[in-house]
This record gives C-alpha cells, sequence and structure tokens, in this order.
C-alpha cells in the first residue's frame, strides 16, 4: 500500500535520478511504500518556444517563472489523481522546514513539490494556488531541486516500514519531547589511534548508559545548538 506520492514538478527532473535511485528511498519505492513522480512545468508551456521564464516588470536582474505553464503544470497533475494533494512550493522565502513540520506533512497521502528557479514564481502562481511555502534554511540555493529532496528524504524515513527499526527515527535529534541532539555512537573497535570507546557502554548496566547518553545529548546540545535549549 502507497504510504506517500510524491509529484515533483520541476524545470530539471533530470535531477532527480540519482537521488531515486539510492538505497533507502529505491527499497521504500521497489516495496511499493512510496511513489514519486516527476513533471516537468516546460511541457506546459504553450508558445513554441516552450518558454517558462521572462523578465521581471519593474526590471531588476533575473528571470521569473511564468504563471500560465505553471499553474497548468500544477492542476494538470492535480487531476492525474482522485486526492488533490497538498500543495508545497519549495522557495527560499518559505517558512524554515523543522521536525514538527516534517511530521505535520507525512500524514499526507500525497503530496506536489513546485520547485522554483531563478527569482522565483510570479507572485499569481502563489496567489492562485495559495500553497505552503517551505525553506529548508538560510541561505540560498539554486534551486528549490535539492530542498525538495531533503523533505521527501525527512518525510519517508517517518514511514514506518521504510525503517527496518522503528525505534530509529524515534531517537533521532529533534524527535520526541525534548528535542535535544543525539548522543554519540560507536562501534568496533574498542581502540582506535588510543581513542577508547567510553568504558560505561562496555558495562551492560542499561540504566546507567541511559543516563551517560542523555548527559552527552544535553552537552552536545549546549555545545553546537544552545538555541534549542533556549526555545519554548
Ligand atoms: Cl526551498 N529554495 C531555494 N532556492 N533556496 C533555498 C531553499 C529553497 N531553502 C533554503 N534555501
Amino acid at each position: 500500500m502507497i504510504r506517500v506520492r510524491f509529484d515533483v514538478l520541476t524545470l530539471f527532473p533530470e535531477m532527480y535520478s540519482g537521488y531515486l535511485g539510492q538505497s533507502l528511498l529505491r527499497r521504500a519505492i521497489d516495496r511499493g511504500l512510496v511513489d514519486v513522480q516527476l513533471h516537468n512545468i516546460r511541457d506546459w508551456t504553450r508558445d513554441k518556444h516552450g518558454m517558462v521564464d521572462d523578465r521581471p516588470y519593474g526590471g531588476g536582474p533575473g528571470m521569473v517563472l511564468k504563471v500560465e505553464p505553471t499553474v497548468a503544470c500544477v492542476e494538470a497533475v492535480r487531476k492525474m489523481k482522485e486526492t488533490p494533494g497538498h500543495l508545497v512550493v519549495l522557495t527560499p522565502s518559505g517558512q524554515r522546514l523543522n521536525q514538527p513540520l516534517v511530521e505535520k506533512l507525512s500524514q499526507q497521502q500525497r503530496l506536489l513539490l513546485l520547485c522554483g528557479r531563478y527569482e522565483g514564481f510570479d507572485q499569481r502562481v502563489i496567489d492562485i494556488l495559495q500553497p505552503e511555502e517551505i525553506s529548508i534554511g538560510d541561505y540560498v540555493l539554486n534551486g528549490g531541486e535539492v530542498a525538495s529532496m531533503v523533505l521527501i528524504d525527512a518525510v519517508v524515513r517517518l514511514i514506518p516500514e521504510v525503517l527496518g527499526d522503528e525505534r530509529s527515527s524515534q531517537e533521532d535529534s529533534f524527535s520526541g519531547t525534548d528535542r535535544l541532539l543525539e548522543h554519540a555512537h560507536y562501534t568496533r573497535p574498542r581502540e582506535f589511534r588510543g581513542h577508547r570507546v567510553p568504558e560505561i557502554l562496555l558495562s551492560g548496566n542499561h540504566p546507567e548508559i541511559s543516563r551517560w547518553r542523555h548527559e552527552q545529548s544535553l552537552r552536545r546540545t549546549q555545545q553546537n545548538r544552545s538555541d534549542l535549549l533556549d526555545e519554548d
């Protein structure tokens, strides 16, 4: 049973082949848990040159993605299934993606991910389609494609059957009630270049191990992301 269907609307569908062929997502697609369909916005242009962008009214640098092909593409893709799907536009001016938002998005059966390029879309795309606008962080990418892969990746790993061991996504950084970074992990060998695995992890004393890991989480969060401790 398909848990989430993604429809990606982009000018660069070729950018996804490497990512979609990669192990965890590939397996989820092969097992029928996830479906990803790519749609090229250029296929919905009506003029003979296949023009998808144009110069901004009022002047200024860069190009703006045109309203007609974009709206036509979204409307056509919506009609491909019974459920119209939840429309997301990936744009640096959107709300910032975080784990609670990923969890909310993962409740959707169908997500339409519209990827911008250049200076963005004609504002009427937003006004007419009323998408949820999402950014993946405070920096600028050349387009929404990489951001959409980030979103897909984060959503897909919340599908219980996708990760082998269900606990592993619940114990991630930012999950659960105390939003702390994850503790350190170790595996064999016990010693490498004089760096030993902490003795406590070899003790078999699980209450003590839990306590130690929680302390590690706190210390890491203080060091790298003290903003997380100030929240609420
Ligand atoms: Cl979603 N798009 C672009 N172009 N840049 C970004 C972004 C999205 N999120 C952060 N930077």
